[in-house]
C-alpha cells in the first residue's frame, strides 16, 4: 500500500488526522501536490460519492469523509498554489435569502472542492446581488442555489431573474438543489440544471462545464 491508498482510504473513514498526517508525508515523499489530490482526495472523495449513491453510506459517514478531505486540503492548498495548479471550475454557492439551512449546501461545496473546483461560499440568506457580484466581479462559471423551504425556493427564481437584469446570465451556469426543489422546477425557473444529492451535483457540474 503507498501513502496515496493510505490517504484515499484516511479520507474514505472520515479519519481526519490520519488524513492530515498522510498528506504531510506524501509531501515529505515528493509526491507531486497534483497527484496528492488528484489520486489521493478527489479519488476518495469520488468513491464515497458513489458509496452514497450505491446507499452503503449515509449523509453522517459522507460528512465526516468531506470534513476529513477539507482538513487535508488546507495544509495541501499552499503547494497547489506553488505548483500553478488551476481549479477545474469556479462556483459561488448560497442558500438563498430567508432560508437559514446549510448542512446540505456545505456537504455540495465540499464535494464540489474535493473534485479540484474553487468554491466562493456566499453563506446563508444570500440576498441576489451577492451571486450577481460572485459573477460579475468574482469569475464565478456556475452559480449553485440551495433551498430548504417551500418558502424560500421562489428566491431562486429571485436570483435567476437579478442575473438576467444584470446582464450576466449567459455568462454562468446556474444549478440548483435541496429537498424541496426538482428538475422541473429548475426548468421553470430557467436554471441549467438540478441535482439531488452533492455526489451528482458534481457530476452535473462537471458535466455543465465539460470538464
Ligand atoms: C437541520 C434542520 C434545521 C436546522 C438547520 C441547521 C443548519 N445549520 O442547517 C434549523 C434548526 C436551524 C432549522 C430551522 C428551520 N427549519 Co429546518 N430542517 C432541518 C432538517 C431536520 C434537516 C436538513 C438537513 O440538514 N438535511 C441534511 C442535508 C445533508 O440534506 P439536504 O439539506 O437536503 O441537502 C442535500 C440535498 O438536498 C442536496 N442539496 C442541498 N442544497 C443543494 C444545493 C445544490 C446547488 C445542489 C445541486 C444540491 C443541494 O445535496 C445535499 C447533500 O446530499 C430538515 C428536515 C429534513 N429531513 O430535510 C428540516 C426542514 C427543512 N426545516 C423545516 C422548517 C419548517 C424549518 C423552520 C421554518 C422551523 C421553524 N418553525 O423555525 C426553520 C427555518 C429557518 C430558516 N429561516 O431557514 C421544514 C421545511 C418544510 C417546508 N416544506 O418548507 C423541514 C423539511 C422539516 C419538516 N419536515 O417540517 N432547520
Amino acid at each position: 500500500m503507498t501513502i496515496i491508498d493510505e490517504l484515499r482510504e484516511g479520507v474514505i473513514q472520515g479519519q481526519a488526522n490520519v488524513a492530515l498526517e498522510k498528506v504531510k508525508k506524501a509531501l515529505e515523499e515528493g509526491y507531486a501536490a497534483d497527484v496528492i489530490l488528484n489520486e489521493g482526495l478527489i479519488s476518495a472523495m469520488s468513491n464515497v460519492g458513489q458509496m452514497y449513491e450505491d446507499g452503503v453510506v449515509f449523509v453522517p459517514e459522507m460528512l465526516i469523509a468531506a470534513r476529513a478531505m477539507d482538513k487535508a486540503l488546507q495544509i495541501l492548498r499552499p503547494y497547489l498554489v506553488a505548483q500553478g495548479v488551476k481549479p477545474v471550475g469556479k462556483v459561488a454557492i448560497g442558500t438563498v435569502k430567508g432560508d437559514l439551512h446549510d448542512i446540505g449546501k456545505k456537504l455540495v461545496a465540499m464535494m464540489l472542492e474535493g473534485s479540484g473546483f474553487e468554491i466562493i461560499d456566499l453563506g446563508i440568506d444570500a440576498p441576489p446581488e451577492k451571486f450577481v457580484d460572485a459573477v460579475q466581479n468574482k469569475g464565478a462559471d456556475v452559480v449553485a442555489l440551495s433551498a430548504l423551504l417551500t418558502t424560500t425556493m421562489p428566491n431562486m427564481k429571485t436570483v435567476v431573474d437579478a442575473l438576467k437584469q444584470a446582464g450576466v446570465r449567459d455568462k454562468v451556469r446556474i444549478i440548483i438543489g435541496g429537498a424541496p426543489v426538482n428538475q422541473a422546477y429548475a426548468d421553470q425557473i430557467g436554471a441549467d440544471g438540478y441535482a439531488p444529492d452533492a455526489s451528482s451535483a458534481v457530476r452535473k457540474v462537471r458535466e455543465m462545464l465539460g470538464v
